[in-house]
């Protein structure tokens, strides 16, 4: 788009009045085609929120929300495998919702795989242990399953950033939407917000754009309204949509129970959570915060609440947020009626950015989000359901170590190989590291049960009498 002088002259007075002078003195040994670049990013910044956002940094210590906190009612592991009625029911609640196809999938992919550090999106790493599918792709699976499981159509709503956009639509359109239908895998951005120096100041990536970051995957339910994927869904008669992250590759988006139990509740957003597996572990938790459910991020917990222990010598604060959520589309409707104002979260860290001497370096800075479970305060009723990490929970967020590819390639095997056991199959010999390279592909199975019934009923004899199908 070509500013005109008019609008530069407007630009120049913009920066004047909302106290962003930096911005100006580039702006003046700026090329004009610079200029025309960076004055449409300068025309689209909300100033009012910057201003709010920079006094919210400046303001910004340690964070005491956490001290209020209580655990959450849980529907617990051991009810699930009682097979209470409860739990009975809302299988059969969910797959009702299911087979009707009332249940759309979210998916959120919009953030920057900093710590993984990958090129391109995230959702396009191979994980698969035998396959080599990507994340993109075992979601896909999934959803293709539960297609052909019903005989419909599921609307999956992919969630980018302005980062990761078009290499995200590009690497769906390369691999023909992993089998999907073109029309049912909708994509939409959320917004970007620019970062800020410790002083409020707006910083520049380069000379002709500003730092601008994703505003959080709380982004993700505003978004999902002004694209216009709440009237899709609603077209399609989706009331219920089950939202997920693109990091792990065990998750169970079209879970009966889950659905069933969010359902049968009459809740506006669930969650489903599993025991941390240490006081550190770096993930948030669920409870009830001044009396309304919440989530408190692992990064905004003391020492002290992180390893508080309940009267049996466990971990007090144990429902770790695997961010999987139902949530009903009338209660993001609602939400989103008028503004929606989730908090801001802060974070403080180094950004590599034009700094004000015009060299490219690293600047102490600000970023904000919001967090979308920060919506489950405004639900009037919410479910919280534990499930088994070792068969649900295997993210991917670091290069190696803990949580990285290694890790959710090692679980996928482990749980696969335990259903292939269950089934009474004999596995192969362990590879080096003792992981048996096995992987069950998800248009099979979703679980041990599933995997059982897909196969022959009468195995079959060797000469030397193993078994096999
Ligand atoms: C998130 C949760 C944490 C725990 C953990 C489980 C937050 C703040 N914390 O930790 O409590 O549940 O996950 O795995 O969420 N994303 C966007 N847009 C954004 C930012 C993120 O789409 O602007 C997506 C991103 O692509 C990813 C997901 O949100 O799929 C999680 O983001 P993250 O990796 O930054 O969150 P993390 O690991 O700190």
């Amino acid at each position: 788009m070509n500013t005109t002088i008019l609008e530069k002259e407007d630009i120049q007075e913009l920066l004047i009045k909302h106290s962003q002078p930096h911005l100006l003195e580039v702006w003046a040994s700026l090329s004009e085609d610079s200029k025309d670049l960076l004055s449409d990013q300068i025309a689209a910044l909300d100033f009012k929120l910057i201003s709010e956002l920079g006094e919210l940094g400046k303001m910004m210590g340690s964070d005491d929300t956490a001290s209020s906190i209580l655990p959450p009612d849980t529907v617990t592991l051991d009810e699930v495998e009682r097979k209470s009625d409860r739990v009975l029911s809302a299988i059969s609640r969910g797959t009702i919702e299911l087979a009707a196809g009332r249940v759309g999938m979210l998916l959120v992919a919009g953030g920057q795989a900093t710590r993984l550090g990958c090129d391109g999106p995230k959702g396009d790493f191979p994980v698969g242990p035998v396959s080599g599918w990507s994340l993109f792709e075992i979601h896909a699976r999934r959803i293709l399953a539960l297609n052909k499981r019903y005989g419909i159509r599921t609307p999956w709503y992919v969630m980018t950033s302005q980062a990761n956009d078009q290499q995200t639509k590009n690497i769906f359109e390369a691999n023909d939407n992993f089998g999907l239908p073109s029309e049912d895998v909708v994509f939409f951005t959320q917004k970007m917000l620019p970062a800020l120096d410790l002083a409020g100041n707006v910083l520049l990536k380069d000379k002709s754009s500003l730092f601008l970051a994703p505003n959080g995957h709380g982004g993700s339910l505003e978004a999902f309204v002004s694209s216009g994927c709440l009237d899709d869904a609603k077209s399609r008669g989706v009331t219920t949509l089950s939202y997920f992250q693109v990091d792990n590759p065990l998750v169970r988006p079209a879970d009966p129970l889950f659905i069933g139990l969010h359902c049968e509740a009459g809740a506006q957003m669930s969650s489903k959570v599993v025991q941390k597996s240490s006081a550190d572990e770096k993930v948030g938790v669920l409870g009830l915060v001044n009396g309304k459910m919440g989530c408190i991020e692992y990064s905004d917990m003391s020492t002290e609440l992180l390893n508080a222990v309940n009267d049996q010598g466990s971990l007090k604060f144990s429902a770790g947020n695997i961010a999987v959520h139902a949530i009903s589309i009338d209660f993001i409707r609602e939400i989103t009626d008028g503004e929606l104002r989730l908090p801001w979260h802060v974070a403080k860290k180094q950004i590599s950015c034009l700094s004000p001497n015009g060299d490219q370096a690293l600047v102490d800075g600000m970023k904000f989000e919001t967090f979308v479970f920060d919506a489950l305060g405004l639900a009037n009723e919410s479910i919280t359901l534990e499930v088994d990490r070792a068969a649900e929970f295997a993210p991917v967020k670091n290069r190696e170590g803990n949580d990285s590819p290694d890790t959710a390639r090692a679980q996928l095997c482990a749980l696969h190989g335990r259903w292939a056991i269950e089934a009474g199959l004999t596995l192969p010999a362990p590879e080096e590291g003792g992981v048996v390279a096995i992987e069950i592909d998800p248009l099979l199975a979703e679980d041990a049960e599933s995997f059982r019934a897909c196969l022959p009923r009468t195995p079959l004899e060797t000469d030397d009498g193993q078994l096999y199908y």
